[in-house]
C-alpha cells in the first residue's frame, strides 16, 4: 500500500517506516511534487497533525498521515510540548534545545516528563486519528548518540539508558512514534 507521510525528518522517516514494515511505499511529500514547508501553526499536537494530513490531501487526493510529537514536562507546566521544535530557537536546534531545558530544569526534584505523539490519518477521504505516549523522566546530562532531538536527555519508564542510548529497533518498541505507528498499522490492516 502506497501512503504520503507528511515529514521532513528524515530519522523519523526511518523510523516509522520500520515499524510500517515492507507492506507499506512510504512516499514524501516532495516526491508527489510539494517542496514548500507544510504549515503546522496550531496549539495542539492534534491540530498540528490534522493541519499537515489536510494540507497534502487537498492537494492530492492520495491517502496520507501526518504526525506531531512534543516533550511534556511536569515541572515546566507541559512545555516545551507543541513548541518542541522550537524551544530555544526559531529552527530545529536539538543541541540548543536540550541545554535550554537542561537549564530550566536545574534545581528541579519533578524531572517527570512525557512524549506523546498524535497521528493525523486520512484514508478515502476520512480522518482518524491515533495517539503514543511514553511516560520517563529528563535526565541530569545528555547520555548516547542515536535518534535526534530530546533522545540523549530521556530516560523511558524502568529504563537506565537514555532513548539516544537504544538501537533504532529499542526505541521503536516502546516509544510514543512506536507505539501510535503500531495503532495506526493494526487499522489500516484493517481498512485495506
Ligand atoms: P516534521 O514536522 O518535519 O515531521 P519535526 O522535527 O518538526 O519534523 P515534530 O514536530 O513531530 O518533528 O517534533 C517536534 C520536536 O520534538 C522535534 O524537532 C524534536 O526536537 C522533538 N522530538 C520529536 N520526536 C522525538 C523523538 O522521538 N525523540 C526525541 N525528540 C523528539
Amino acid at each position: 500500500m502506497k501512503i504520503i507521510f507528511a515529514t521532513n525528518n528524515k530519522h523519523k522517516l526511518q523510523e516509522v517506516s520500520a515499524v510500517l514494515g515492507p507492506g507499506f511505499e512510504l512516499v514524501t511529500p516532495r516526491e508527489v511534487g510539494i517542496t514548500e514547508e507544510i504549515p503546522e501553526d496550531s496549539p495542539t499536537l492534534e491540530g498540528n497533525a490534522l493541519q499537515k494530513a489536510r494540507y497534502l490531501y487537498e492537494r492530492t487526493g492520495l491517502d496520507c498521515f501526518a504526525d506531531d510529537t512534543g516533550l511534556e514536562v511536569e515541572a515546566l507546566g507541559g512545555a516545551p510540548g507543541v513548541h518542541s521544535a522550537r524551544y530555544a530557537t526559531d529552527g530545529h536546534d536539538f543541541a540548543a534545545n536540550n541545554r535550554l531545558l537542561l537549564k530550566n530544569l536545574e534545581g528541579k526534584t519533578n524531572r517527570q516528563a512525557r512524549f506523546r505523539t498524535v497521528i493525523a490519518l486520512i484514508l478515502g477521504g476520512k480522518e482518524h486519528l491515533f495517539e503514543g505516549i511514553v511516560e520517563g523522566v529528563i535526565d541530569t546530562k545528555e547520555n548516547g548518540t542515536e535518534g535526534f532531538g530530546y533522545d540523549p536527555l530521556f530516560l523511558p519508564e524502568g529504563s537506565s539508558c537514555s532513548f539516544a542510548e537504544m538501537t533504532a529497533e529499542e526505541k521503536n518498541a516502546i516509544s510514543h512514534r512506536g507505539r501510535a505507528v503500531r495503532k495506526l498499522v493494526d487499522f489500516l490492516v484493517n481498512h485495506k
